[in-house]
């Protein structure tokens, strides 16, 4: 019997989330044409980045490349969660504790984790896990747990699906459409919630965050984040047609060679909501759902993301950006100053064991008698092998925080810092997540290699 591949699995549910994200988004889908041509734009204006993306197969993922976030409220929707993105080759990846930065949530990415599986779909999920222990009040959280509890995100065929595929060891190539159409059914917006009014406003007063997970029937995709090669450029367009980015993009400043991940997003809109009554239908709104832009730079080492995490620190504890954005100006000239002792060149970078590399050979037909005994640093300094960046793959905690607030926390509900609880979340999940520096040293030393193969042979 024939089955799908996970890569094509993923790639059509990347697609397919895409496509009904933009019916109930629409102002997204103005947000991928934005990014669509200023992409287009800076491919003419930059071949170098092109010719680097064609060197290190990341040409093609460009419009594929795109990421979404979900919230969960419960563990068992988490280890569910984790067995149906396992079989679109999305594997848990890194640990998120955004309860110290006041969000009542644990996470970690579902991505891809080989570079093939990378270069064919990209398509990666933040997905959050609701820590309602961090809910003070004790009604409250007893009522909200009461009300998950009763709560099943997957339809009944998709449970079937996963159980067989993971007896047989893939979706068959018949189903894959069925699968698909499930698989995004779970993360479709339903304007009818589950809670009356009032019990809405008292999730809503905990956090906002609570009420987006325990007042709703499933785990609606809250954005998705098409990639940018110049997020600047979109954060201008964004402005320029009215669309209301948020006042600083998040992450690492402006910079020759782009380091880790900054993004971007527009404010959540707010949305109708039913709430349910036995007399008459009860209108409500809610606000979550936005859209957001992604540009992704070089994978850090441990050593350099600790540099980055110190300068970031240091760069906040002068100033925080704040939610109105009247500071934007002074922060981000603030954080270009601090970074400036970061270098900013892919010599150095490499030289320093600051960031990760991709190492291939330059040219495939030459003559290979020429580099005979050479070490890599040696086939690098004859030009027979070059490096380029390798890209990071994953989130950021502060940016993740960023964007929650932007879009969630009109209210500063102060929630009591608790410590790192990555076990509790690994118990829910059903396996320990992968660490992402493991996974960039691989890749690094893989292409590695292939290089010295390629001339030993
Ligand atoms: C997730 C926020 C994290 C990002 O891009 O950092 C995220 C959420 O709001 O649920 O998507
Ligand atoms: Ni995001």
């Amino acid at each position: 019997m024939k089955y799908a591949s996970s890569d094509q699995l993923r790639c059509q549910f990347s697609r397919s989330m895409s496509i009904m994200y933009q019916q109930e988004v629409p102002l997204y889908g103005q947000l991928i044409d934005l990014v669509v041509d200023t992409n287009k734009d800076f491919l003419f204006r930059r071949p170098d980045i092109e010719n680097t993306r064609k060197q290190t197969n990341t040409l093609m993922r460009i419009e594929e490349e795109r990421h979404g976030a979900i919230r969960l409220g419960k563990a068992s929707e988490l280890y569910a969660i984790r067995r149906l993105f396992a079989l679109m080759g999305m594997h848990p990846v890194g640990y998120y504790d955004l309860s110290v930065a006041g969000i009542p949530v644990h996470s970690t990415a579902f991505r891809p984790i080989t570079q093939t599986a990378l270069s064919i779909s990209p398509f990666r999920i933040f997905t959050s896990l609701l820590r309602i222990e961090l809910l003070d009040d004790d009604g409250l959280r007893y009522r909200a747990e009461n009300i998950l509890a009763t709560r099943t995100i997957f339809s009944e065929e998709l449970v079937t699906m996963i159980d067989l595929a993971e007896i047989q060891g893939g979706i068959l190539l018949a189903d894959a459409e069925k699968f698909i159409d499930a698989a995004v059914n779970v993360f479709r917006w339903h304007n009818e919630a589950l809670v009356n009014a009032e019990v809405y406003a008292e999730l809503l007063q905990a956090h906002r965050l609570v009420a987006d997970v325990v007042a709703f029937k499933g785990p609606h995709i809250n954005h998705l984040t098409p990639a940018s090669l110049d997020i600047d450029s979109v954060q201008h367009a964004m402005l320029a047609i009215g669309m209301e980015p948020k006042a600083v993009i998040e992450g690492p400043p402006l910079r020759q060679c782009p380091l880790l991940l900054r993004q971007t997003s527009f404010k959540a809109l707010e949305e109708t909501i039913f709430f349910p009554s036995e007399q008459e239908r009860i209108v409500g709104a809610h606000t979550a759902r936005f859209g957001e832009v992604e540009q992704r730079g070089i994978a850090l080492t441990p050593k350099g993301q600790q540099l980055y995490d110190t300068l970031l620190a240091q760069a906040r504890e002068i100033m925080q950006p704040s939610a109105n954005g009247d500071n934007a100006l002074d922060y981000m000239a603030l954080l270009q100053q601090q970074f400036s002792v970061f270098p900013d060149d892919y010599a150095q970078l490499r030289e320093l064991r600051l960031a990760y590399f991709y190492y291939s050979v330059c040219d495939t037909s030459m003559d290979k008698n020429l580099a005979q005994g050479m070490d890599i640093e040696q086939l690098i300094s004859h030009n027979y092998v070059r490096y380029d960046p390798l890209l990071y793959e994953d989130f950021l905690p502060v940016s993740a925080a960023g964007i929650f607030q932007s879009n969630l926390a009109t209210s500063n509900t102060l929630l009591p810092l608790l410590k790192s609880s990555q076990q509790v979340f690994e118990d829910a999940l059903g396996e320990p997540v992968i660490d992402f520096f493991v996974l960039y040293a691989d890749q690094q030393q893989q292409s590695i290699d292939l290089c010295l193969r390629f001339f030993a042979t």
